[in-house]
C-alpha cells in the first residue's frame, strides 16, 4: 500500500469514528487543514521535476477527491442519525385514542325533580319557578309565620342585605312563599277577567290552583341529613271543593309512582304547621325491598291556614285546599339507598357518575 493509500484508509477510519459533527470537522483538520497531512503533501510537490509533479499531483487530488467523498459521506450520515434521533425522540404515537371530553349526566337530585315534575304534570300540576331572595313577607308573613316563631330567627336563616331593618330580605328557607306569589298571580288574572265581563268572581270563574313549587331553600343547619343548601317542593291544591281525600289520592298516586312500588302504604301523622290547620306528616312503608316494614317521613301537608287563603286574595269562606311539603334531597337518598346527604353537594364524580340512566 502506498502514503496516499494509507492516508485515505487513515482518514476513512478517523471520519467514520467521529461520534458527532463537531469532531468530525476536527478531524476533517488533520488531513485537509492548513497544517493537515494533505497539505502537507501538496507542499511536497515544489520539489519535484515537472513530469513527477503531473503524476505525483493527479495522484494526490485522486487521494484527495477519496477523503472530501468520505468526508461528505459521513457528514450525510450524521445528519441522517440526528434527524433520526429527533424523530424518535419527538415520535407520536397516532393511533393512541384521543383525549375525550366527559360524558356529562343530571345530577341525581335533578332526576329527582324531573320525576316529581312530570308525575304532579301528570296530574295536572303546574310547575312554578322564584326568587331565592325573598322578603320577609312571602317567606314568613303571608304564610301566617308569626314574628316570634323560632324560624324566623338569625339562628336558623340567612339574612341578607334588603328590606327594611324590622324585616329583612333572606335566602328563603322553603318555597312556600313561590306559591304564595304563583297564588297571587292566578288570583289576579282571573279577578280581572270576571270584572271585564260581570263585575265580580263567581263560583266556576276561576280554574283551581293546581301548582308545584320545587327548587333549592336554606337554613342554617349542616350534619350528615343537614345542609345548608337543600332542596324542596311544595305542592298546592286550592279550589272550592278540594279536601283531604283528595291530598291522600295525589300523595299515594306520587309516592306510588315515584318509588315504583303500587303497595307502598301511607300513615298521615298529625302535627303542626303555622300556614296549615290541621296538618299532618305523611310516612311512608315499603312492603318490599331494603326499608320494607319501617316508617319514613317524607313530607309535611295541611289544609291551608284561612289567613294564607286571604293572603293569596281569596276568601277562605269560599276557597279551600291543602299543600303539601317535601324534601327531593330526602326522596332521592330513600330511592338510591344513599345514607348521607352531603355526597348530592360534595361534587365528587365517582359518586355523582353512578346515577346516570
Ligand atoms: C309543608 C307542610 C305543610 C305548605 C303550605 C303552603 C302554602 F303556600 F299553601 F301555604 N305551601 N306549602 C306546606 C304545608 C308545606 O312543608 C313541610
Amino acid at each position: 500500500m502506498n502514503d496516499l493509500e494509507t492516508i485515505v484508509q487513515d482518514a476513512q477510519a478517523a471520519f467514520s469514528r467521529a461520534p458527532g459533527p463537531a469532531d468530525l470537522e476536527n478531524a476533517k483538520a488533520a488531513f485537509l487543514g492548513k497544517t493537515g497531512r494533505m497539505t502537507e503533501l501538496m507542499k511536497g510537490l515544489a520539489a519535484l521535476s515537472v513530469e513527477e509533479k503531473k503524476s505525483r499531483g493527479a495522484a494526490i487530488n485522486v487521494a484527495k477527491q477519496a477523503i472530501e467523498a468520505a468526508l461528505s459521506d459521513r457528514r450525510a450520515a450524521l445528519a441522517r442519525a440526528e434527524l433520526d434521533a429527533q424523530l424518535q425522540s419527538e415520535a407520536l404515537d397516532v393511533t393512541l385514542p384521543g383525549r375525550q371530553r366527559g360524558q356529562g349526566g343530571l345530577h341525581p337530585v335533578s332526576l329527582t325533580l324531573e320525576r316529581i315534575e312530570a308525575i304532579f304534570g301528570s296530574m295536572g300540576f303546574d310547575v312554578a319557578d322564584g326568587p331565592e331572595i325573598e322578603s320577609d313577607w312571602f317567606n314568613f308573613t303571608a304564610l301566617n309565620t308569626p314574628q316570634d316563631h323560632p324560624a324566623r330567627s338569625m339562628h336558623d336563616t340567612f339574612y341578607v342585605e334588603g328590606g327594611s331593618a324590622e324585616a329583612p330580605n333572606l335566602l328563603r328557607t322553603h318555597t312556600s312563599p313561590m306559591q304564595i306569589r304563583y297564588a297571587v298571580q292566578h288570583v289576579k288574572k282571573y279577578k280581572a277577567q270576571a270584572a271585564a265581563a260581570t263585575g265580580s268572581l263567581f263560583s266556576g270563574d276561576m280554574p283551581e290552583i293546581r301548582v308545584i313549587a320545587p327548587g333549592r331553600t336554606y337554613r342554617v343547619d349542616s350534619d350528615a341529613t343537614h345542609s345548608p343548601m337543600f332542596h324542596q317542593c311544595e305542592g298546592l291544591w286550592v279550589g272550592e271543593n278540594v279536601s283531604f281525600k283528595d291530598l291522600k289520592y295525589v300523595f299515594t298516586n306520587f309516592c306510588r309512582t315515584f318509588f315504583e312500588s303500587e303497595d307502598l302504604v301511607l300513615r298521615f301523622r298529625p302535627s303542626f304547621f303555622p300556614f296549615t290547620e290541621p296538618s299532618a306528616e305523611i310516612d311512608i312503608q315499603f312492603q318490599t325491598g331494603p326499608l320494607a316494614g319501617r316508617w319514613l317521613e317524607v313530607a309535611g301537608s295541611g289544609q291551608v291556614h284561612p289567613n294564607v287563603i286571604r293572603n293569596m286574595g281569596l276568601e277562605p269562606e269560599k276557597y279551600i285546599g291543602f299543600a303539601f311539603g317535601m324534601g327531593p334531597d330526602r326522596l332521592t337518598m330513600l330511592r338510591y339507598g344513599v345514607n348521607d346527604l352531603r355526597l348530592f353537594f360534595d361534587g365528587d364524580i365517582r359518586f355523582l357518575s353512578q346515577f346516570q340512566a
